[in-house]
């Protein structure tokens, strides 16, 4: 039987971190997956967390099975978290995930399943994950550039103009915040234009929130996707808190449906429920508990944000380092400043990538893609510098 396989590539990304942990070199930089970092390369468990696990395992009396919905306290806090009270509660049917992924899947699959002849509108470049997903579901797919990586500028036009051609039940994918893999965020103006557009035509956001509070901070990364909501009747919403917790191996997420009214939202849910309990039953426990302590506890909730209001300080730090290093080669860093997250994507040739590993080290996706945590303050000067010898390649 298994002869009749085929070999399927393995995720370039993840494979990065072999390739990346096979290099003997010292002044090795891994620009590679998109985990945060600190100055000094690690990628510590927060405080807030470890505080919250031993308060889990002194207090959990049990792990008895939750339900395919897994920890409705943590869905819940999520939910506040999110949205901020921009919809009644009565119309958000949330279910916790196996991470952010496992939300994209079950929106993606709630779609595919009952409306197949829905559109999915997704600008390029997005998360390769988001692709793989739709076409492994076999959904319709149109794209539109969201970013040119030439011009290295946000195409608004683009977007809007997919927004317009998008038709009654077709659903248009936004990142939330911190876009993977640009950092092109819409700009409050653009989530109007689009709330608009889709409250005229019908169409459904899917608003997939990875990196909430990796931006600008909790209330300016969620307010797009709050406006969004309040101005629609409805929208889904992937939630992911695997990089703002830290959790990243615990997958820890949760997916929204917001519907027009409490009777739909219950609907929703059920169907909801029922493809994760044909996918994985319910989700995993550990990190939602950890979570849910963390956000339902004042103090512990003030550590964790001053833990990612840190992190997202450092990102804006070395985005500025960056941009002051102004044109590296053929490659002007400036534009970097202006982006948020985790993540900007350089208009690098393959040969030029292939150099920078080789002869430098520099360890980056093949898409030109840059973690921008994987560099400390002092990395910034010698990564320009290395850009600048692959010029011309
Ligand atoms: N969406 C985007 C844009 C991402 O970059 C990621 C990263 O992993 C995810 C979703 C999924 O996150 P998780 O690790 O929680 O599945
Ligand atoms: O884009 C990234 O690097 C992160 C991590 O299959 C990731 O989102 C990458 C690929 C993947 C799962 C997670």
């Amino acid at each position: 039987m298994f002869d009749q396989l085929k070999p399927q590539p393995a995720d370039a990304l993840l494979s990065l971190i072999k390739l990346y942990n096979a290099d003997p070199r010292d002044s090795k930089i891994d620009l590679g997956v998109g985990v945060y970092r600190d100055e000094t390369g690690g990628t510590p468990v927060f405080a807030a967390v470890k505080s919250a696990e031993r308060r889990l395992i002194e207090t959990q009396d049990s792990k008895a099975y939750l339900g395919p919905e897994g920890d409705v306290g943590f869905v819940a806090a999520v939910c506040d978290l999110a949205l901020d009270g921009a919809v009644a509660d009565d119309r958000v049917a949330g279910l916790q995930t196996p991470g952010g992924t496992g939300a994209l899947r079950l929106a993606i699959e709630l779609v595919v399943r009952n409306l197949p002849e829905a559109t999915f509108w997704v600008g390029t470049p997005t998360w390769p994950v988001h692709m793989s997903i739709l076409t492994g579901l076999g959904a319709r797919v149109r794209t539109y550039e969201h970013f040119d990586v030439q011009r290295q500028a946000f195409n608004a036009d683009a977007m809007l103009a997919a927004a317009r051609e998008a038709g009654r039940g077709d659903i248009f994918l936004l990142h939330g915040c911190c876009h993977n893999p640009t950092g092109a965020d819409l700009a409050p103006e653009h989530w109007r234009e689009v709330a608009q557009i889709l409250s005229a035509n019908g169409a459904v956001p899917l608003i997939d929130l990875a990196y909430h509070g990796l931006g600008e901070g909790l209330g300016a990364d969620a307010a797009g996707a709050r406006h969004m909501i309040g101005a629609l009747p409805e929208a889904l919403i992937a939630y992911s808190c695997d990089k703002n917790f830290g959790v990243y191996r615990e997958r820890t997420g949760a997916v929204f449906a917001i519907a027009a009214d409490c009777a739909a939202a219950e609907v929703a849910g059920s169907n909801l429920a029922t493809i994760a309990r044909n996918n994985w039953s319910m989700p995993p426990d550990h990190g939602a508990a950890v979570a849910r302590l963390i956000l339902t506890d004042a103090e512990l909730r003030v550590q964790w944000q001053d833990e990612l209001q840190g992190m997202q300080a450092r990102l804006s730090r070395i985005r500025q380092r960056l941009a002051a290093c102004g044109k590296a080669g053929d490659v002007d860093l400036s534009h970097i400043a202006a982006q948020r997250g985790m993540f900007a994507t350089l208009p690098l040739s393959p040969a030029a990538i292939a150099a920078l590993r080789e002869r430098h080290g520099v360890y980056m996706a093949g898409s030109g893609r840059i973690n921008i945590a994987g560099l400390a303050e002092r990395d910034c000067d010698r990564f320009a510098a290395a850009l600048a010898d692959v010029e011309g390649l």
